[in-house]
């Protein structure tokens, strides 16, 4: 051991020779240099070595916090860069780890001050609980079907099911919105698609609903009168009065059915498919999450102001210069993602290249139809109808 002192001893001697360290005088600031200079480096080391290892441990936290779509929704928010168009490079990038580690559902809920709306875009109620975008990846081998609106029709949902041999352990289902509503168990479709770990998207309907059960909780039933009255939200695109129908549905909500509901996101993205699944439609004139959450629940055309408008197709007047939203979705976007979308009974079942229609009028007494992604087969049974009115 003395050898080994008296060896480091000298060695640090040779080293203060080599480095002509001298104790005394002017010496004496050419040392502090030295040691000031050795402490940067070793604290460049220490920062290089450090910082890899909490990226790596916040990496693995996140990769845990998967598992939970509240924390995750955080944690996204929190790495969500500057731009719109960063927070969709971003989202790729998040996809793509993803897709390489599991088959984790992730939840997006983009910081709004970071969306640009449109000058038509409504207000979005305080009592909406909306979330923008879900990104989903699907296991590799799942077949994965997309199922149109279903309106309460339960028993038809099952036959349908039925039909297509669906499995939950191995394959996915996916609902395009407006799970209630106008059917007969609207509450029974909740609680089917909640047990079947079915993914969604919001519907017109679904919304209001929300809306209403959200107001309802916060003030209470009493607190909705007079019956004509409207429920103040701010300028949202479908004020609904306090009588509006759709508190029935709201009024017999659990817990568990208003967070399934509630949880079914504006836009699920699918891009290991180049899916995306909405209920209406999207702009295709402005960047995804600029998208206004009213017109992608309830559009169906595009006007001559290149505006989202509810209106349908099938009722234009000859001069209307409105065209369905596909139409210009097809002339103007230039990316590869395919867009499953509901609410459009009255144009019935649409299999273009980019953009896929599946409301086929279960409601109305017409038919459900579901879709696989993989093989693009159709799924279609009849349906009893129960609302003779073909609105949405
Ligand atoms: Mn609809």
């Amino acid at each position: 051991m003395t050898d080994t002192n008296y060896s480091s001893r000298s060695s640090l001697q040779d080293l203060e020779n080599k480095l002509e360290i001298d104790h005394d005088g002017p010496n004496k600031r050419k040392r502090w240099v030295w040691v000031t200079g050795i402490a940067l480096l070793a604290s460049v080391i220490i920062v290089a070595i450090a910082v890899p290892v909490s990226i790596h441990r916040q990496h693995s936290e996140q990769n845990a916090a998967d598992l939970s779509p509240a924390i995750n929704t955080q944690t996204i928010q929190q790495n969500i860069a500057v731009t719109t168009s960063s927070i969709l490079t971003q989202i790729d990038q998040s996809e793509k780890i993803k897709a390489d580690s599991s088959s984790a559902v992730s939840l997006i809920t983009a910081d709004q001050s970071l969306i640009h709306p449109p000058d038509y875009s409504h207000t979005i109620s305080p009592y909406a609980n909306l979330t923008r975008l879900k990104i989903y990846t699907p296991p590799a081998q799942a077949r994965v079907f997309v199922m149109g609106d279903i309106h309460g029709c339960l028993n038809e949902m099952n036959r349908l099911l039925d039909v297509i041999g669906f499995n939950a352990q191995n394959d996915v289902l996916i609902l395009t919105g407006d799970l209630v509503f106008r059917g007969p168990d609207s509450i029974g479709v909740i609680r089917r698609a909640k047990e079947l770990n079915a993914l969604c998207v919001r519907g017109n309907h679904d919304d209001k609903v929300i809306r209403l059960k959200g107001y309802m909780d916060k003030f209470g039933i009493d607190s909705m009168s007079p019956k004509d009255e409207i429920m103040p939200e701010g300028q949202v695109g479908d004020p609904l009065k306090f009588k509006n129908k759709h508190i029935a549905i709201a009024r017999i909500m659990n817990v568990d059915d208003y967070n399934y509901l509630a949880g079914c996101p504006l836009i699920l993205d699918i891009p290991t498919l180049e899916a995306r699944v909405v209920h209406g439609g999207l702009d295709p004139y402005i960047s995804l999450l600029d998208n206004d959450p009213w017109s992608v629940m309830n559009m169906r055309d595009m006007d001559s102001d290149r505006h989202p408008s509810k209106s349908k197709l099938s009722k234009n007047s000859p001069s209307s210069d409105n065209v369905h939203w596909t139409t210009a979705y097809h002339s103007h976007i230039t990316n590869d993602r395919t867009v499953f979308y509901g609410h459009d009974a009255s144009r019935g079942i649409d299999l273009d290249s980019k953009t896929i229609g599946l409301d086929s009028g279960c409601v109305y007494g017409r038919k459900l139809s579901a879709i696989e992604i993989n093989t693009k087969k159709l799924y279609q049974i009849d349906c009893r109808g129960e609302d003779g009115n073909d609105d949405d």
